[in-house]
């Protein structure tokens, strides 16, 4: 038989179906046997041959050469047959195989090898302790080689399975580790990862591995946590892809390697970026760029094969991140979108020193920004919150901080200065314009910028009325300025100060008011000289400025730090007689500048009231009269002097019975006239007042605060004190509410000069002593 015929035969005889027949018994010396042939032989290999009967793979089999066939053996079966699926069905030949390579095992080293084939997904081979093993399954009849053709036939205990693709391997390893989802989640965000992966050795990064070299932000980017990258402008979205494709191509090698990989190799990944791989000694472990060797090795997917890590090294290295994409890592891309819209995306690209304090997302996604509102969540320069207010604190014990915003340019009402907001910390946290709750104290940094998350969008200051805060009480100062059309400051290119009595400014002056709303000229004059066309804020000690006020006069005005007190800052203007004290960065800021409320009335010096006009404006007119009667009284009155002066109401002088013709007028008014040195017990409402006329009186308060005072030793002649007037501010007055009014006191400052601020280091009762007072009381029958 020439070796032609004998093909031929071959060839025919499974079309005949006599393959079985014929080669039943051949001779252990049959010298042209075929892998078929071997099959056929023997009995364990019935189901698989069948199969490749059924399949028609005997031709393609027998014309093969160079080949290793796995033969799973009869027992190998058992299992899949009652599988769901038909094994036939999905059953390809092509995984069975192994081209141009004649595998014997018998003399293969002790190892794990990994084969790629062309065509299917590589083979890991296993020799250990004499045994062989096929992705972990026994060989079980090695090294079956026919005559006829170049290959061999391994006999293996059980079918082989299809390897997972990628996905599938990725969730498994995770399940089996808990330390795979990050790379799962980064590649499966790419919807053709397939493409990156076939045929690929994937250096796959632990949880751990990724945890080591980029934070959640920066992870959050990457992965595109928050699913808006890809629907954010082209400018960002191009950054963010060639961000994560680098990423992945650097993890991914073409070809697949594994197993014993002798001395080491040195590879190229997709980035065409080198990487030395090498195993240890039995091919178990994989390690990259001298790694850590990697837990998880030749692990095999359907088109290559997976090592992981928890140590590569140059994870982040090959990738720059800047404020832009930490605001995306940080769901903020719709504040991205804005700052392109607005063209300022400048801002999170340039690397200079910024501080950003960025809204947190909201389901509002329309926010309606302006430039400048925008602009006033940057300041340009790095703000450390933690490290501001601590070293503050143990100095000063600072809890407000003033900071210049980017947003500058508004020239007609700021005249070109920055926009300012301060920053208070109190027990909850720190707060911008004592409103906007930072959530991070420690800011998210990168490169020069540092990130604080916000709870809502920042407002720019709007105007005077808007902008006070409603405790801050300055409600009768606005009603004075609206009186004289002053909420809406003309534009002045420059901005305003406003030292705007507010708090308790006005507490104990209702006369004052009422002064001031019967005098327009009066009004006109308090106010607009405590406006000034300057801005001028409580931390700018030193300063010392000429400026003009909104009457029209140029005062100068000197700014300083009162060294003793904790947080104290002194404003000395000049035709303002005494000293006025805010607290250091309690600025508050509107569109047009900056206001200081201040918790009491200072009268510029052009500003006269006298008593006689203040009297009047009690209604009392005739208290005036009854002190003209007498000179040396009524010189008390006119000049001033160190007195304090109960007034009665209008309607009670009727009652009381007294006329300018009493015979005991001079009674009366002695009993009304209290020496300046008592003025303090009146006004603590504490123990006995002496009068002028000798006489004591008495003073309590009921429950509500109400203050009533009475004879010594009568005390059912009390009346109730409605009004006050004082010039100083004092702590612990009460004012009554306006109701029927029987009782009026008045309580004029002495004029001394004050050394106050010098001494103000510690509490306003301390000073007290300094204040005297010029009272007028004014009783009736309570
Ligand atoms: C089998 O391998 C030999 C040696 O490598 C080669 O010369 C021959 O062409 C191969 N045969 C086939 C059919 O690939
Ligand atoms: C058999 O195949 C192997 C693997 O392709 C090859 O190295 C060897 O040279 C071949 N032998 C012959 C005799 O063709
Ligand atoms: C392979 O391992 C076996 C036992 O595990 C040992 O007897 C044998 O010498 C090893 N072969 C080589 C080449 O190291
Ligand atoms: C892998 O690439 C090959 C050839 O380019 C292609 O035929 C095959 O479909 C790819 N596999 C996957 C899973 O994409
Ligand atoms: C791996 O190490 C080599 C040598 O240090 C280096 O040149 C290469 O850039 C590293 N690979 C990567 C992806 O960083
Ligand atoms: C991300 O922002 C969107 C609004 O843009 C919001 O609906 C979503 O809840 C945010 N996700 C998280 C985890 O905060
Ligand atoms: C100033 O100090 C007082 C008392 O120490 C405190 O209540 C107040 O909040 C401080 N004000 C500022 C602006 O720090
Ligand atoms: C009103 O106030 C002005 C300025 O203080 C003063 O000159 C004028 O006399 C006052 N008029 C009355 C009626 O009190
Ligand atoms: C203000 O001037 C005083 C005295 O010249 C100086 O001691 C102080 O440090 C200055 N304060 C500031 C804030 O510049
Ligand atoms: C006071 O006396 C004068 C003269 O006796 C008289 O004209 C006047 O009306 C009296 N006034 C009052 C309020 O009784
Ligand atoms: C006020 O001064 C008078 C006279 O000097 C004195 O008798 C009186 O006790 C003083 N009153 C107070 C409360 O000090
Ligand atoms: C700096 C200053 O003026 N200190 C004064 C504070 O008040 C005391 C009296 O209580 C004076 O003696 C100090 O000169």
């Amino acid at each position: 038989m020439n070796i032609k015929s004998i093909k031929y035969i071959i060839w025919l005889l499974p079309i005949l179906g006599l393959t079985q027949a014929l080669l039943q018994s051949p001779g252990d010396d049959f010298p042209f046997s075929t892998v078929i042939d071997i099959l056929s032989e023997n009995v364990e290999f019935s189901t698989f041959l069948r199969i490749i009967q059924k399949k028609g793979h005997v031709q393609y089999l027998n014309e093969l050469q160079n080949f290793t066939l796995f033969a799973p053996v009869n027992s190998g079966f058992v299992k899949e047959d009652q599988i769901t699926h038909p094994f036939e069905e999905h059953f390809n030949i092509e995984d069975y195989l192994m081209h141009d390579r004649v595998l014997e095992v018998r003399d293969l080293e002790n190892g794990t090898y990994l084969e790629k084939r062309a065509k299917t997904a590589p083979l890991l081979l296993t020799k250990y302790e004499h045994r062989c093993f096929i992705n972990e399954i026994t060989v079980v009849e090695p090294d079956l080689q026919p005559s006829f053709q170049n290959a061999s036939v391994q006999g293996i205990d059980n079918v082989l399975q299809t390897p997972p693709p990628i996905n599938e391997l990725l969730v498994q390893l995770d399940e089996e580790t808990q330390d795979l989802k990050m790379f799962n989640d980064f590649m499966t965000s790419f919807s053709d990862y397939n493409a990156y992966t076939n045929t690929s050795t994937i250096l796959v990064p632990l949880d751990t591995n990724f945890q080591k070299y980029f934070n959640a932000i920066e992870m959050n980017y990457l992965s595109d946590r928050y699913k808006k990258l890809g629907k954010s402008n082209a400018i960002s979205q191009g950054k963010w892809i060639a961000d994560r494709n680098s990423l992945l191509q650097e993890l991914i090698i073409d070809d697949i390697y594994g197993g014993i990989l002798p001395n080491g190799i040195t590879l190229r990944n997709k980035n065409d970026r080198s990487l030395s791989i090498e195993s240890n000694s039995d091919g178990t472990l994989i390690s990259v760029n001298n790694s850590d060797y990697s837990r998880i090795s030749n692990r095999i997917f359907e088109i290559g094969v997976v090592h992981g890590f928890s140590g590569l090294d140059f994870l982040r290295k090959h990738i720059h991140f800047d404020a832009e994409k930490y605001l995306h890592g940080l769901n903020c891309s719709e504040f991205v979108k804005e700052l392109y819209f607005r063209d300022l995306e400048e801002l999170i690209q340039n690397g200079d020193r910024t501080t950003i304090f960025v809204p947190q997302a909201s389901f509002n996604e329309d926010r309606g920004y302006t430039k400048p509102s925008i602009l006033y969540h940057f300041v340009e320069d790095k703000i450390n919150l933690e490290k501001d207010f601590s070293l503050l604190h143990k100095v000063q014990d600072l809890s407000t901080q003033i900071y210049d915003s980017a947003f500058c340019s508004s020239a007609k009402r700021l005249g070109g200065h920055c926009q300012k907001f301060k920053i208070s910390r109190s027990n909850g946290g720190y707060y911008i314009n004592g409103r906007f709750k930072i959530l991070n104290t420690k800011p998210y940094e990168i490169g020069n910028t540092y990130i604080y998350s916000i709870e809502d969008d920042l407002k720019l200051p709007g105007d005077l009325v808007l902008s006070l805060p409603p405790q801050d009480h300055c409600s009768i100062s606005l009603m004075l300025l609206k009186d004289l059309d002053l909420l809406n400051l003309p534009s002045n290119h420059k901005g305003y100060t406003i030292l705007l009595p507010c708090v308790n400014s006005w507490d104990n002056n209702d006369l004052t008011v009422d002064y001031l709303k019967s005098n327009k000229t009066a009004l006109d004059l308090l106010m607009k000289n405590l406006i000034f066309e300057e801005l001028i804020y409580s931390n700018d000690y030193n300063v010392s400025a000429a400026v003009k006020n909104l009457y029209g006069n140029s005062v100068s005005i000197q700014v300083e730090e009162v060294v003793e007190s904790r947080n104290l800052t002194k404003i000395s203007v000049s035709n303002i007689k005494e000293d006025i004290f805010v607290e250091r960065n309690s600025d508050i800021f509107f569109d047009q500048g900056v206001v200081h409320p201040i918790n009491r009335l200072n009268f510029p010096v052009d500003l006269k009231i006298t008593l006689k006009e203040l009297i009047e404006t009690t209604g009392t007119k005739e208290m005036f009269n009854y002190f003209e009667v007498f000179h040396d009284l009524s010189s008390i009155i006119r000049n001033n002097e160190e007195y304090s002066l109960l007034v009665p109401t209008a309607s009670s002088i009727p009652l009381s019975g007294i006329t300018v013709n009493s015979t005991d007028l001079r009674l009366f008014l002695e009993l009304h006239l209290i020496p300046a040195n008592e003025t303090q017990n009146l006004l603590d409402c504490n123990g006995a007042i002496t009068t002028k006329l000798g006489k004591q009186l008495n003073c309590r308060k009921d429950h509500l605060n109400n203050v009533f005072v009475s004879m010594q030793d009568d005390w059912s002649k009390e009346v109730i004190i409605l009004k006050k007037r004082l010039h100083f501010w004092l702590e612990n007055l009460m004012c009554v509410p306006d109701r029927q009014a029987h009782i009026l006191i008045l309580v004029r400052q002495r004029e001394i000069s004050f050394t106050f601020a010098r001494n103000s280091s510690r509490n306003w009762n301390d000073h007290r002593s300094y204040v005297d007072c010029f009272i007028i009381i004014l009783y009736d029958n309570h």
